[in-house]
């Protein structure tokens, strides 16, 4: 089988750091782009270390900026959970990696109808650039096989208010979008986060004397998310990335979709429907699932 054409849209981000780890690692997959959006930092930052971490991960493949502030609100932050940088304590040193386009929305245009086949999206952040997408070129989703997002909740809980889950809430008209679209959605929603968790201390013994460990730790140190609990990391973006390079590990139900964008913005229902025109996962065995991670991250 050939590797599966991707293009990775996130908003590193502490998870979002392990997760492009984790897709950079895989030889099941065919990345083609990696476009930055606002989200956990401004979008200076989340350009930034898209750009390092794609460099250093070995990806020689286009960096592009995407959108700055959400379709129609003031944008919202989580610094104070992915550190004031959005990578923890990780300094990012001097290099001369270049971006290769200031417009990430016309690179992942063009990147997608150049393809010659159909490629799948990868979101890790907020929709933006995606609703973007589609408002300015409705041919789009011709071009996209299949979009896996870490977004949502199932239930109508929330973790960045009462209500809402954080990539839905800082932009739930973008989401809307994404929904109304037609485009076959994968949701990694938000509960998995506290299900999918790794041992800080896994990590790092399973990093020990490889090229990233001791950048990884730095990455993740201060990284705080109380759904995981104490000296554990919540692996909210890698279960959308493991979605496609380890299905099995995964139920995939079948389920409608909403997002309220009117008084508890951001407020997400994946009702289980055998007819539903989307999915959601759910994790079958999380220790398998923590092994799987943990191999994906530092492979062989
Ligand atoms: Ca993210």
């Amino acid at each position: 089988m050939g590797r599966i054409p991707l293009i990775i849209d996130a908003d590193p981000g502490v998870d979002d750091a392990l997760a492009l780890k984790i897709a950079f690692g895989s030889p099941k997959l065919d990345v083609r782009l990696v476009c930055s959006v606002a989200g956990n930092v401004g979008i200076g930052r989340t350009t930034a270390n898209a750009l390092f971490l794609t460099k250093r991960y070995g990806g020689d493949v286009p960096v592009v900026r995407g959108s700055g502030s959400p379709l129609s609100r003031q944008a919202t932050d989580a610094s104070s959970v992915h550190g004031a940088s959005g990578i923890g304590d990780y300094v990012i040193p001097e290099h001369g990696y270049k971006l290769d386009s200031e417009d990430g929305v016309e690179a992942m245009y063009e990147a997608l109808k150049g393809a010659g086949e159909p490629v799948t999206l990868l979101t890790l952040g907020p929709l933006t650039n995606i609703a973007t997408l589609l408002a300015r070129h409705p041919d789009a989703p011709k071009y996209v096989k299949r979009v896996y997002a870490m977004i949502a909740s199932v239930d109508g809980t929330g973790n960045i208010t009462e209500y809402a889950e954080f990539n839905a809430y800082c932009d739930p008209e973008a989401l809307d979008a994404v929904i109304r679209s037609g485009m076959d959605v994968v949701f990694a929603p938000m509960h998995l986060g506290r299900d999918a968790k790794l041992a800080q201390k896994d990590i790092l013994d399973r990093g020990k004397g490889t090229e990233f460990g001791d950048m990884l730790d730095q990455i993740f140190r201060g990284y705080i998310d109380e759904a995981a609990g104490k000296g554990y990391v919540a692996m909210y973006d890698a279960n959308a990335v493991e979605a496609i390079i380890h299905p099995e590990l995964y139920d995939f139900v079948r389920c409608t979709a909403e997002v309220d964008t009117g008084d508890h913005p951001g407020r997400t229902f994946l009702r289980p429907d055998a007819a539903g025109r989307y999915c959601y996962i759910e994790i079958k065995d999380t220790d398998a699932l923590a092994e799987a991670m943990l191999a994906d991250l530092y492979p062989e």
